[in-house]
C-alpha cells in the first residue's frame, strides 16, 4: 500500500527489553505494509556515538535494531530517521547500518497536496531555558567532537552522569515549561508555510488546531512508547491518500 507511518519517542534502552521486542515485532509485521516509515527522534534513550553500536558494554541488542530496520528497507519500506534530543549523536554510520535516510530537524515534506513540517519537538520548547542552554552546548560542533574523541567507557560514564542529573532537574520543573511554546509553534508554521506540523518529544499525544494568518494548520503530537502494567503502549500516525488516522501498535 502507499501508507506512511509516523512514530517517535521509543526511548529504546537495554533495561526495557519489552519495548525493544515490541519494536522489532513491529518492523517485521505491521511496518511492512507501509511505503514509508518516519521515526521522528528519540528512537534511543541515549546515544554516545555510532561507533558504540554493537559494543557489548553499551547495548548489544541495538545491533538487532539496525539489522531489522535494514531488512525492512530492503523489503521495500523506505525508512527515515530524525535525531531526537536524546539520540542527537545518531549519524551516517548508523544510517548506513540500518538502511535509514537521515532527516534534518525541521524538514518540510510535500505529502498528499499538503506541506508537512516534521520536527522532533524540542526546538518548540523554548520556555525551558535551562534545556535550550544544554542543547546549544552539547550540539556545539567542537564540544561534540571532543566528546566523540573520548574512549567509549568514558563517554558511557559521562552520559550516565548527565541522565542522573537530568532526572532530578526534570522532576523539579513545572510541566508547562516542558510543553511547546504556542508562539514558537506559530513562528515555525508561518516560516515554513506548513499545513500540518507533526512532532513528538512532549509525550502529550493529541491534535491541536493552530490558527494563523486567517488559515488553519493542524499540529499532531506523536505518542511515546511506554510500559503500562507490563503491557507496551504504542501508537502511530498513519497517512494514506490524504487521509490521516492514529492506530495502536499491537504486539
Ligand atoms: C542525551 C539528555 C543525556 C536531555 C555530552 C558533548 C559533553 C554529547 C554529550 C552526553 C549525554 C548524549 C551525549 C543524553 C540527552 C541527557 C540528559 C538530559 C534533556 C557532551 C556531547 F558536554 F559532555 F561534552 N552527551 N548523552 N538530556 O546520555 O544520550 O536531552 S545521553
Ligand atoms: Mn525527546
Amino acid at each position: 500500500s502507499a501508507q506512511r507511518l509516523f512514530i517517535s519517542d521509543l526511548h529504546l534502552a537495554p533495561d526495557q527489553p519489552e519495548i525493544l521486542a515490541h519494536f522489532l515485532a513491529f518492523l517485521r509485521g505491521r511496518a511492512r505494509a507501509a511505503a514509508e516509515l518516519y521515526i521522528l527522534g528519540d528512537l534511543f534513550d541515549a546515544w554516545i556515538g555510532d561507533d558504540a553500536l554493537g559494543d557489548p558494554e553499551v547495548a548489544p541488542d541495538f545491533l538487532q535494531v539496525a539489522a531489522s530496520l535494514r531488512e525492512l528497507s530492503e523489503r521495500g519500506t523506505r525508512c527515515w530517521l530524525m535525531q531526537g534530543n536524546r539520540d542527537f549523536l545518531l549519524g551516517r554510520r548508523f544510517a548506513r547500518a540500518s538502511g535509514c535516510r537521515l532527516l534534518r530537524d525541521p524538514s518540510l515534506v510535500p505529502m498528499a497536496d499538503q506541506s508537512i513540517l516534521l520536527m522532533h519537538g524540542d526546538l518548540l520548547c523554548t520556555d525551558d531555558i535551562p534545556y535550550q542552554r544544554f542543547r546549544r552546548r552539547v550540539r556545539n560542533p567542537l564540544v561534540r567532537q571532543l566528546f566523540l574523541l573520548r574512549p567509549r567507557h568514558q563517554r558511557q560514564r559521562i552520559a550516565a552522569d548527565y541522565r542522573r542529573r537530568s532526572r532530578a532537574a526534570t522532576a523539579a520543573k513545572q510541566t508547562a515549561i516542558m510543553d511547546v511554546s504556542p508562539q514558537t509553534v506559530i513562528q515555525y508554521v508561518r516560516r515554513y508555510r506548513a499545513d500540518r506540523l507533526i512532532h513528538g518529544h512532549t509525550h502529550r499525544p493529541g491534535d491541536d488546531p493552530v490558527t494563523l494568518d486567517q488559515r488553519q494548520c493542524l499540529r499532531q503530537v506523536l505518542a511515546d512508547w511506554r510500559l503500562n502494567n507490563g503491557e507496551v503502549q504504542a501508537e502511530m500516525l498513519v497517512e494514506e491518500a490524504g487521509r490521516w488516522w492514529r492506530e495502536p501498535i499491537q504486539p
